[in-house]
């Protein structure tokens, strides 16, 4: 029997997280004096927390619970797989029936030139990969000087030194002496913030052209790949002007430059079809999977690699690259019935036509509020970033993301989770959220934004940059 339990007073549970567990992207002294909050069951698109609040999750957990929590069916599978076989490895020239199957099915519901699947444990490893899998394929190809990857400044791409070295977090790059060497980034489509007067047409294609300059920069001869989430997550749900992806794929088709779409996010339904690539109009090379894959359920993670990129690795010999959980068993078993429940409840459909749409026009009636200076969706992801003055899209005055802290922090009380970046709040709820759920997210986001409002209005916080 556990000697620990969701039966402990929250208090005693907090002090032995706070003696023992060290929390990923936390100040752990600040956490310690305040006390994690502790989440023990789940149902749906709600959490129940130790004190028993019923708490609406906005996030989908950390953007990966797409067919929503308490799935009986995958609980089964699961327990299935482990009583028949539980683990074993695909190296060696070893494989099982799992893994086969998954495999097969990504190749079905990925685009038609993509048949590949390596597999990792999360978003971080498979994008690890990713920058091996790149360089040696340039190698294959007789072109080894091709080693430098473009990323962009803000995006997200995971938390190993690879991932974060891609990934365009200064914060990140400060600690551990990132980024790793031959990654470069240029800037990014976030035109609510850096377009100035620009329209956002112009903007994107500026954007999208420091592609070419940085390409001209190093030489052709010199860069590997261009990795980008179609939707930047983490960076604060940033969609991206309509003119940025198309010239994006024009500069990678005329430069012979890889991309790697980086799906983690956006896959699995999330913007309303089975891959954001598809929703933004580009044809990858690579595409990183993880998150909805499993919709969170167990670890899994991966790259979808293009017919011709996989062909070039496998003619070129071993690939000398694998983790002990490459194609876990138990986790593969997991998203094929994840992707079941995805089919079978025309869950993508659903996110497109139903519930997407409904989402954006319910998010769009928040850009009256007083702090709001935009609100935005794709599929099941939205934005609001915050002002002082909307005319100007202005920044506020104080330290950066005050304000964003003090809106989830109001979220949280009125059992909301709806996250903050900087000063910008965001959403991305599970696919399976009802037109009902949708209503009571905006209503509880509406009375946080307006006690958020008179906190800020009150302690003179409300001046503009
Ligand atoms: N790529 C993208 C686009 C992601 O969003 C990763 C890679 C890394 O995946 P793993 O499975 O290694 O975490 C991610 C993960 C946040 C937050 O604060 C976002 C992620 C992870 C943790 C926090 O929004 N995204």
């Amino acid at each position: 029997m556990n000697v620990i339990s969701n039966h402990l007073p929250t208090a005693e549970l907090q002090a032995i997280d706070a003696a023992h567990h060290m929390h990923p992207f936390t100040d752990g002294n600040e956490l310690a004096a305040k006390g994690a909050r502790i989440i023990t069951r789940a149902n749906g698109v709600y959490l129940t927390d130790s004190e028993g609040h019923q708490i609406l999750d906005g996030m989908a957990g950390l953007w990966c619970m797409n067919v929503g929590y308490g799935r009986e069916s995958i609980a089964q599978v699961a327990s299935r797989q482990m009583m028949e076989l539980p683990y074993y490895n695909t190296f060696f020239q070893t494989t099982h029936v799992p893994v086969i199957a998954l495999s097969a099915k990504l190749a079905e519901i990925t685009p038609e030139h993509m048949n590949h699947v390596f597999y990792a444990g999360s978003g971080s490893e498979a994008n690890d990969t990713n920058i091996r899998l790149v360089r040696h394929y340039w190698a294959a190809m007789g072109k080894p000087s091709k080693k430098i990857i473009i990323s962009r400044k803000n995006a997200y791409h995971g938390s190993t030194m690879g991932g974060a070295s891609l990934g365009g977090m200064t914060s990140m790059h400060e600690q551990g002496g990132l980024p790793i060497p031959d990654i470069y980034h240029i800037g990014q489509p976030d035109w609510y913030a850096e377009g100035g007067d620009m329209s956002p047409e112009d903007f994107g294609l500026m954007r999208a052209r420091e592609l070419e300059a940085a390409i001209a920069l190093f030489g052709e001869n010199k860069i590997a790949a261009f990795i980008a989430e179609p939707v930047q997550g983490a960076g604060g749900v940033i969609i991206p002007p309509e003119t940025y992806w198309p010239e994006i794929q024009r500069i990678c088709d005329a430069h012979e430059i890889l991309l790697i779409a980086d799906e983690v996010i956006c896959g699995f339904g999330r913007t309303g079809n089975w891959f954001g690539s598809q929703t933004m109009g580009i044809r990858p090379d690579i595409m990183t999977i993880a998150k909805g894959l499993t919709s969170g359920y167990i670890p899994m993670g991966g790259s979808i690699v293009a017919d011709h990129v996989a062909e070039a690795i496998n003619a070129a010999g071993d690939f000398n690259h694998g983790y002990t959980y490459n194609g876990h068993p138990v986790a593969a078993a997991v998203a094929l019935e994840n992707i079941r429940i995805i089919e079978e409840e025309g869950l993508i459909a659903r996110v497109r036509d139903d519930i997407g749409p409904y989402l954006a026009k319910r998010w769009a009636e928040l850009a009256d509020h007083p702090l709001v200076g935009d609100a935005k969706t794709v599929g099941m992801m939205g934005t609001l970033p915050l002002t002082p003055d909307k005319s100007r899209r202005a920044a506020f005055a104080g330290k950066e993301g005050t304000i964003g802290y003090r809106c989830r922090e109001r979220c949280f009380a009125n059992d909301l989770v709806m996250r903050h970046v900087g000063d910008r709040m965001i959403i991305s709820p599970p696919l399976t959220f009802s037109h009902e759920d949708v209503d009571t997210l905006i209503e509880r986001a509406r009375k946080s934004l307006d006690e958020t409002y008179a906190g800020a209005k009150a302690d003179g916080l409300l001046k503009a940059r």
